[in-house]
Formats: structure tokens, sequence, C-alpha cells
């Protein structure tokens, strides 16, 4: 769209009315509607390595229990200042170190956590607590009381994925916090697992909730479905071996407002390029290669994070066996009819 021509009668119409709290579309309307998403974000790789070493300096500098949550922020190079990683989510790398305690809060915003090094803390959920390995996805559904706790003798170094730029976009940011610093742990270990993770429901499940009610998927199982499923040589072209986290009781998303994925990308294989309107976050669990994202590459490795803009071409390569695991506001988008997705001539 072309921009509209000026003239000294059309400034001072837009003066007048612009102290009636009026516009003019026809000034704008190129910069709204516009023919392919033209976002400020932009693809960055944070090494986990650096942020480790940032991290143990955060930890002499505050208590977990002073910061409520101990946390770098992974900011957009492209959206400085606003808390986010991609217009829609926020990320950040929390640590917890032996004998914190990340007391106990409740908020609207989700949060997914994926851990990244150490083993062995803890997330307690609405009364059930479930103790972190590497690989592992655990889930914090909106209001529900969590709190976080290192009983072990090593740091603990987990993604944290939130939609808090989701819910700031709607207003609808909601927040507690308990008296007590740890929630009473009313359920014993595993048991939603028990319940929800085997294929099996509990029958006339009625669940209010549009999370999933498994709220750690352990990498344990995870890893072995790729592994399992690595034999059949029924690669994608774009996405190698590729697995969505779902809600048992639903078969959507385990989250509400955010998917999150896992792939598997086999030694030496080159995906083709594609595109989708959803920005992701990724994480390197396991292997190592490199990301062609627009005309910049990136190489990552063991730990290391990094984000893919909306409707940027992105291809990855793996030089050994590599494990991603990654999340985006595709849920939303898929409701909306907004998802789009471009798979090049794959
Ligand atoms: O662990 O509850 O990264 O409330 C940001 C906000 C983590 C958490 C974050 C949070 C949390």
């Amino acid at each position: 769209m072309e921009a509209v021509q000026k003239t000294p009668e059309r400034e001072a119409f837009y003066k007048k009315i612009d102290g009636e709290n009026l516009s003019a579309l026809w000034n704008v309307l190129g910069d709204l509607v516009t023919p392919e998403p033209r976002s400020a974000c932009r693809p960055h790789l944070w090494k986990f390595d650096a942020i480790r070493d940032y991290m143990t300096e955060a930890g002499k500098l505050i208590t977990a229990k002073e910061a409520e949550r101990r946390v770098l922020i992974l900011e957009n190079p492209g959206l400085r200042g606003q808390s986010r990683i991609t217009t829609s989510l926020f990320a950040g790398v929390q640590m917890v170190i032996p004998g914190d305690i990340a007391p106990a809060h409740r908020h609207s915003q989700s949060a997914l956590r994926f851990v990244l090094e150490g083993r062995g803390s803890t997330t307690s959920v609405d009364g059930e607590q479930t103790v972190m390995e590497p690989g592992d996805f655990v889930i914090t559904p909106s209001m529900t009381w969590h709190d976080h706790a290192n009983q072990t003798n090593e740091p603990m170094f987990w993604l944290d994925g939130l939609d808090i730029p989701m819910v700031q976009f709607f207003d609808a940011s909601f927040a507690e916090a308990s008296k007590e610093d740890q929630q009473k742990i009313s359920r014993p270990p595993g048991d939603s697992f028990a319940r929800y993770g085997h294929n099996l429901l509990p029958v006339d499940v009625k669940r209010a909730s549009k999370t999933s009610p498994i709220f750690n998927y352990p990498f344990a199982y995870t890893r072995e479905a790729l592994e399992k499923a690595k034999r059949s040589d029924e690669w994608d072209a774009c996405h190698g071996l590729k697995l969505k986290y779902t809600n048992p009781a639903t078969g959507d998303f385990a989250m509400p407002t955010i998917g999150t994925f896992i792939q598997l990308l086999p030694k030496g294989f080159k995906t083709a390029r594609y595109r989708s309107t959803d920005a992701t976050v990724f994480a390197a669990i396991e292997g190592k290669g490199r990301s062609r994202i627009g005309d910049k590459v990136f190489e990552w490795g063991p730990r290391d994070l990094f984000v893919v803009p909306s409707w940027q071409w992105v291809t990855h390569e793996a030089d050994e066996d590599a494990v991603l695991f990654s999340f985006s506001d595709r849920p939303v988008q898929q409701k909306l009819d907004l998802f789009r997705e471009d798979r090049g001539n794959a």
C-alpha cells in the first residue's frame, strides 16, 4: 500500500482531530494490515554456558526467597525492555541452588519448565511434588499454587516458558503470594502420572481445567519414544521426527496457551526449509548442530537456547543425533484460525 500524500489542508485536519482522540486510518493502514507478518522479533541464540556463569554470579547476589524467582530473562534483541522472547511469550532460565526455596505463589499466567541441568530438585503444584531431571517437561497450570525447592547438593537450571505477554495483552493478570513458603503436600509423588500418564484415564473423568493433568512428562519416556520411533525411518522432511506433548483428557496441546514439542534430528539429517506464523523457542537437550534462521546461522549444543521469529525460513542440521524441545503460541493461533505454515516444496 502506498503512503497517502500530505497536503497543508490534510495536515491541518489531522491536527484538529488529534485533539479529539481521533486519527485517520489511511495514514497507518499499510502498517497495521501487512501482506505478511512484520515482526520486531529477531532470531537469536543464547549459549547456556554463559548463562550458567551469570546465574552463578546472581546466586551470590540474591536468594531465591528475596527474588521470589531467581530468573534471567531471555530478552529478544528486537524487543528489549519488554521481558519477552517473542511477541507473545516470555522465556527465562531459572536457577535453584542447594537450600533454595522459591516461595509458593499463583497467577493466571501458565508456566512450563524444561529442565536443562541438575537432578533432584522439586516443584510442587496443587498438592503434588515432582522430582525433576534433565529433559523433563513440567507444567504449572494457570492459578495453581507452585513452589520450587532444591534439597540436593547441586544447582539446578531450567528453562521457563510463560504466556506473560499474552496475558498482558488481554489485561488478565491476577497473582497472589501464599502465607506459607511451601505448600502442603496432599498427594503422593507420581499420582497424576499414574492416573493420566499411561493411556488410561479415570473413568468418568471430568476436568474444569484446559491444562493437562500430567504435570511432569519425564524425559526417560519421551526419549524412549523418539528412539523407538526413529527405527522406522519415517522422518518428516521439515521436522525430522517431531512429536507434540498432549493433554490425555482432551487430545489437545498439553497447555491451552503454549504448544510444546520434542524432536529428534538423526545424525547427518538436514531439514527442508520451513516457516510458520508461530515464533518458536528451542532448547537443545542432546547433540550438536546448527540452524539457519533467515540469513543467519546459529551453532548449538546441549542446553543452548534459540528463537525463530514468525514467518522466517528455518532449516536445522544435526552433526550427531540431536534432541530439540520447543514451544510456541500455536494452540492459540490455531483456535483463532490464524496459524499458517509453509513447507517450501517439501
Ligand atoms: O516459577 O513461578 O520465569 O512466576 C517467571 C514468573 C518463573 C515461576 C518465571 C514466575 C515463575
